[in-house]
């Protein structure tokens, strides 16, 4: 009987605390119908041709299509995006657009907008799913499938080792999704294959002259290396300098593969230097765009939303040059 009555209560207490959290807490915000909107676009840093040519993107196509663009640049700062965050929800925009730079640092600024009634697209990288969700807590992920990125550099390795096979691996922002996910693909795929091995792996924040850092240790504390992946082309161009400075030839000592294909690194595949690069594609405006304007106008938006990435080795980078961003 009290047992029976002290069930009922705290069933009773829950349905209650749910609802005071507003009945729609499984619900996305809308986004009302209207000719031009005012968007917000938050932007990791600014380090990098890779991310130059995603925010010209996107600055070109709202302006193009007449939208009005609130843009920051968290300069490689979680904490810094997170305000960056807020202060678009204080500004009412009518839907955030969201680089989040790493995995969990980013779910406070989602969740804000949320309970603000702002819809989230995340662009290019995501955040943890067991904390937020796509069709629930944000509309919907655009980018690369990053785990695929890394499967697929590893097989050209895989088919094109030649016998080198002792693996610096040099590791994304940690805790990103790309770097998470590259790591992943690649890892697997390497294993799966056998006969590899990975003597080292370690991050170099995604840019150039850490990326080199990095690459100048490891390459002295694994001197029979003579692989180098690196998860975007800032640190492969990095880890070229560190190879020469350890008096060795990029491309015949040592094979670098890298992802991103900027013009940079394409043309250094075309010079021998990098053997091989996977594209992300950083072109993202027009379908950002497309997909806020098919949810203004009621279509149901797929949880994620894949870009297309090339590939490029000694086989197409001199041809496929001038189309690199
Ligand atoms: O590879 C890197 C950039 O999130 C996909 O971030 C993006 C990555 C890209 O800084 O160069």
């Amino acid at each position: 009987m009290y047992r029976r009555a002290f069930l009922t209560t705290t069933v009773l207490a829950a349905v209650t605390a749910m609802t005071s959290f507003g009945l729609n807490a499984q619900e996305l915000p809308k986004l009302e119908k209207k000719e031009t909107y005012k968007v917000g676009f938050a932007q990791t840093e600014s380090n990098n041709p890779w991310r130059i040519a995603q925010t010209n993107s996107m600055k070109a196509e709202a302006e193009k299509l007449g939208h009005q663009l609130v843009y920051t640049d968290a300069a490689g700062s979680a904490a810094k995006q997170v305000s960056d965050v807020n202060s678009m929800i204080a500004q009412g925009v009518d839907l955030i657009f969201l680089a989040p730079r790493e995995e969990k640092p980013l779910i406070p600024a989602v969740m804000a907008a949320k309970k603000a009634g702002i819809p989230v697209i995340l662009l290019d990288r995501s955040v943890d799913p067991s904390l937020a969700k796509a069709g629930e807590d944000y509309l919907t992920f655009i980018g690369s499938d990053f785990v695929e990125e890394g499967r697929r550099i590893a097989e050209w390795l895989i088919k094109n080792a030649n016998g080198k096979t002792k693996i610096i691996q040099l590791e994304g922002t940690t805790g990103s999704s790309p770097a998470n996910d590259r790591k992943k693909g690649f890892d697997e795929a390497i294993q799966a294959a056998g006969g590899f091995e990975i003597v080292a792996s370690q991050s170099g924040d995604f840019a150039r002259d850490k990326g080199r850092q990095v690459a100048e240790a490891l390459l002295q504390a694994h001197p029979d290396a003579n692989v180098i992946y690196a998860h975007n082309d800032e640190m492969a161009i990095g880890a070229i300098s560190a190879v020469e400075a350890a008096g060795k030839v990029p491309g015949k000592d040592i094979l670098i593969l890298s992802i991103d294909g900027g013009k940079e690194a394409v043309q250094a595949v075309v010079d021998g230097k990098i053997a091989a690069v996977v594209e992300c594609n950083p072109r993202f405006g027009p379908k950002a765009f497309e997909t806020m304007m098919r949810y203004a106008n009621g279509e149901t938006i797929p949880p994620v939303l894949i870009n297309e990435d090339k590939f490029y080795d000694a086989s197409n980078a001199a041809a496929e040059l001038a189309n690199a961003y």
